[in-house]
Parts: C-alpha cells; sequence; structure tokens
C-alpha cells in the first residue's frame, strides 16, 4: 500500500518576541515552519520562568543574539516530527532539552559529564544553540527571522527542536508542574546529589532560596543532609525553604561582617558542602569560603553576566577545598529527565509548592516583574 505522507504546514500561533535587550516581551503572532530531518515540532503546554532568561535580555549579557524566543523550562505534546525521527511521535508528552543528548560523542558515551558534542561551541552557558542544525530558524515574525533560545524557545506555543533535545515523559503527569523538571528544579536537585555530591549527616549552605536554591534545599534534604543553612537577602524566602528542608535560614544584611565568617562561626569552622544558586560572583567566592578546611566543597550553579572571573585565593583550594560548578545538576537530560518526572509522580521530591503563580502566557511580562522584586519562586506561564 502507499502511503502519501501528510504535508506540513507552517503554524501560525503566539510567542513572545524579545526584539532587544532591555526591553519588555512583545507577544506577537509568528510563524513556525515544519520540523526538518530528526526535528520535532511541540505544542507546549506550560512553561516556567527562570532567572536565565532575564540574563538573556539583560544589557548586561554581551552574547545576546536579537530577535530571540526565549524559554527553556517547557513542558508539551508532539504535534509532528521530521524525517528519520524515531525517539517520539505526535501526542508523545515530552519536555525540551536545552542540553541535548545525542548518545554517540565522547561526552554522552562518559558518565563523568552531562555535557553533549551537539553544544560544544558553547561559550557561555546560554549564549548557544541559536539556530537549529542546518544553521536556519524554524520562526519567522513580521518577515524576519528570529532567533532559537537555547535549542527550546518556549515562549512560543509552537517551536522546533532536536530530536535529540526532547525528553519523552509519563503521559498521566501534570505538564503545569513537571515543566520546571526542564531546568529550575533538576539544576538545583542536581547540584546538590550530582555535583557537590551531598554526604548523610553533613552541614550544607545554599546561597540564594529561589527556584533552584529551593531544588538545592531538597537535594541536600534527599541526600542526608542533617543541617541545611539557607541564605538569602530576601527573608521573605525563608518560610518556603524551611518548609522544603532548611534547618535555619540566615540573612546577610542582618551581619556587619563577611557571610562567610558568620557561617564558619555557626558551624564550628565550616560547613561540609555549599551550593551557590544567585550568579553573583562575590557570593561564589563566599560561598567557597563558607566551606571547611580539609574537605569543604563548593558548587557553583549561578549564572554571572560580569566580565571579572571568582576571585579564588589558591590558598583555600589548598588547604582541602573544592570548587566545583554545574549545567543543568549534572543530569544526562535524556536518561534522567523521564526519571525525574517518574520520581515527582511516585512523590519523591515537590514541585507545586515551587510554583507561586500559574498566569497566561500573556502575562509573560507580569511574570518576570514579580521575579525581579522577588515575590515569586516560580511563575508558570499557560498557552
Ligand atoms: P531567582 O532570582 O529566582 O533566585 C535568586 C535568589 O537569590 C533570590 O531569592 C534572591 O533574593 C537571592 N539573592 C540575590 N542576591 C543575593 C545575595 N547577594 N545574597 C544572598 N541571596 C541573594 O533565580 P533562580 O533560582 O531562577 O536562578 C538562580 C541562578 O541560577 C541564576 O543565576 C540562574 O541564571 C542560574 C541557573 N543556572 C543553571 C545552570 O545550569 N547552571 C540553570 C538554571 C539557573
Ligand atoms: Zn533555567
Ligand atoms: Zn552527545
Amino acid at each position: 500500500m502507499l502511503f502519501k505522507s501528510p504535508i506540513m504546514q507552517v503554524i501560525k500561533c503566539k510567542a513572545a518576541i524579545a526584539w532587544e535587550a532591555g526591553k519588555p516581551f512583545s507577544v506577537e503572532e509568528v510563524e513556525v515552519a515544519p520540523p526538518k530531518d530528526h526535528e520535532v515540532r511541540i505544542h507546549i503546554i506550560a512553561t516556567g520562568v527562570c532567572r536565565t532568561d532575564a540574563h538573556a535580555v539583560s544589557t548586561h549579557f554581551k552574547e545576546g543574539l536579537f530577535p530571540v524566543i526565549l524559554g527553556h523550562e517547557g513542558a508539551g505534546i508532539v504535534e509532528s516530527v521530521g524525517p528519520g525521527v524515531t525517539k517520539v511521535k505526535p501526542g508523545d508528552r515530552v519536555i525540551p532539552l536545552y542540553i541535548p543528548q545525542c548518545g554517540k560523542c565522547k561526552f554522552c558515551l562518559n558518565p563523568k559529564t552531562n555535557l553533549c558534542q551537539k553544544i560544544s561551541k558553547i561559550k557561555t552557558a546560554i549564549s548557544d544553540q541559536d539556530l537549529m542544525a542546518d544553521n536556519t530558524s524554524r520562526f519567522t515574525c513580521k518577515g524576519k527571522q528570529i532567533y532559537h533560545f537555547m535549542g527550546t524557545s518556549t515562549f512560543s506555543e509552537y517551536t522546533v527542536v532536536a530530536e535529540t533535545s526532547v525528553a519523552k515523559i509519563d503521559d498521566a503527569a501534570p505538564l503545569d508542574k513537571v515543566c520546571l523538571i526542564g531546568c529550575g528544579f533538576s539544576t538545583g536537585y542536581g547540584a546538590a546529589i550530582n555535583t557537590a555530591k551531598v554526604e548523610p549527616g553533613s552541614t550544607c549552605a545554599v546561597f540564594g532560596l529561589g527556584g533552584v536554591g529551593l531544588s538545592a534545599v531538597m537535594g541536600c534534604k534527599a541526600a542526608g543532609a542533617t543541617r541545611i543553612i539557607g541564605i538569602d537577602i530576601n527573608k521573605d524566602k525563608f518560610p518556603k525553604a524551611k518548609e522544603l528542608g532548611a534547618t535555619e535560614c540566615i540573612n546577610p544584611k542582618d551581619y556587619n561582617k563577611p557571610i562567610q565568617q558568620v557561617i564558619a562561626e555557626l558551624t564550628n569552622g565550616g560547613v561540609d558542602f555549599s551550593i551557590e544558586c544567585i550568579g553573583n560572583i562575590d557570593v561564589m567566592k563566599a560561598a567557597l569560603e563558607c566551606t571547611t578546611v580539609g574537605w569543604g566543597t563548593c558548587a557553583i550553579v549561578g549564572v554571572a553576566l560580569e566580565d571579572r572571573g571568582v576571585p579564588v585565593d589558591p590558598f583555600q583550594l589548598i588547604m582541602g577545598r573544592t570548587l566545583k560548578a554545574t549545567f543543568f545538576g549534572g543530569w544526562k537530560s535524556v536518561d534522567s529527565v523521564p526519571k525525574l518526572v517518574s520520581d515527582y509522580m511516585a512523590k519523591k521530591f515537590k514541585l507545586d509548592e515551587l510554583v507561586t503563580y500559574t498566569l497566561p502566557f500573556e502575562k509573560i511580562n507580569e511574570a518576570f516583574d514579580l521575579m525581579k522584586e522577588g515575590k515569586s519562586i516560580r511563575t508558570v506561564l499557560v498557552f
């Protein structure tokens, strides 16, 4: 029998376009081209708003390309697939992945890393994957080509991603919650478990209690830490941090000495593990210095926009401390995201508590305002 493959159409839908740095998003009608070879077109149902999206449109971020459709914390349903796609089919529920997993490159074959050769041209954590593999975009608006972002572009009702950048998840998963597994949750939780490798009975310090930091708190707790100190300059973040596992919370503004000194005094010389979830170079230095001599480990998660590096005194390292950093919490994306979704469904960790607002997609600028004003943990936008 002869099958005629369906002619795939351009889809017109709404998307939030960042036309230039430092300006609000503009919700517009865009055209989304059909997926090409080994590409997947996804109907995005829900997308979280992460601080990294705000960084990408900041006037301080030098690598930004415009106009662009941001968004990297989404979940949706496969609408159509391009030739050669075998891993997903229309109707599958999926999470787009900003770290691909091709399964074949030297990084994918090595259990020591979750990076993949497909993003090896990476310059900063957020400046890559702005076009598809054939160096063209699937998005246009008002006759102009629009850049992709992190290979995901979830601030569009329909998006196109590479087959290596998508994970099929449980059909029953609530997409307006598990979208957080696409970034914030997995990054913080994995930073504690995979990167810092927090140990049972240990003392931890988590700097920054946003969506990523609270997930790091949950990761420390899951790893068996007995003391988890949450640090934030916004005390409104403390009740939720305590609900999710922080045993105490401190505000650097309440002290007139460096926070690393305060923590060292509270912990008989320093914590076993610290995790920086802010993106502030000076806090990264403090996070390293608040760990104990001998074996303290500091894991950096935050993405810093400043041009300077972390001013590390080598003596801090000579004294037995380790400084590490993580991209997407160290998870190999295609393998791990479906498992994390199943773990959420099995109630092994909490996600709903991280969603402080659920808003219609059109209110995207409000979602960014809530984040910048420190009023939200995560806002999930729904189409
Ligand atoms: P967020 O803005 O929701 O949370 C940051 C928190 O830090 C807020 O609660 C602030 O009040 C607090 N804060 C700010 N400055 C200070 C300070 N000086 N001392 C103490 N607390 C402070 O951000 P988020 O949770 O979405 O993201 C956190 C960072 O992680 C951010 O830099 C983001 O770009 C980065 C990130 N990295 C990855 C990765 O793979 N490495 C993934 C996702 C996010
Ligand atoms: Zn993110
Ligand atoms: Zn690979």
